[in-house]
């Protein structure tokens, strides 16, 4: 899958709203009512990267997780990413039922 080129990233981007392309990636923060969820979610997340085998660059900051997604093996962006990026965005709307106290996800 080569990647992806500018235009077509800004067009998917439409449809993907809060993420950003950085030079060769994709990227959203996502927000937690605290530090347990945030960790909830990104282990989530690691199921799915490890089901497909595409895997985001993630940064923990108490309760804020940055994804990051590339396609390193095609240095740069491809459709492999924007179906991650979907699929993150999914897990995050239906977020609030894997947590213990049924609170929500903010932002
Ligand atoms: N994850 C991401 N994000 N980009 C890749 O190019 C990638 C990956 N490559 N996970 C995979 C693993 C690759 O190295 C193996 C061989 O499939």
């Amino acid at each position: 899958m080569p990647p992806c080129s500018k235009q077509e990233i800004r067009s998917k981007l439409r449809s993907l709203p809060g993420w950003r392309s950085g030079k060769s990636h994709l990227s959203k923060t996502f927000t937690f009512s605290g530090f347990s969820e945030c960790i909830a979610f990104v282990d989530l997340i690691a199921q799915r990267a490890t089901a497909v085998d595409h895997h985001p660059d993630i940064d923990i900051r108490f309760a804020k997780a940055t994804l990051r997604l590339s396609t390193h093996d095609e240095g740069g962006v491809t459709g492999k990413d924007f179906l991650l990026a979907a699929d993150i965005d999914d897990v995050y709307a239906g977020f609030s039922q894997h947590l213990p106290g049924g609170s929500r996800p903010i932002g």
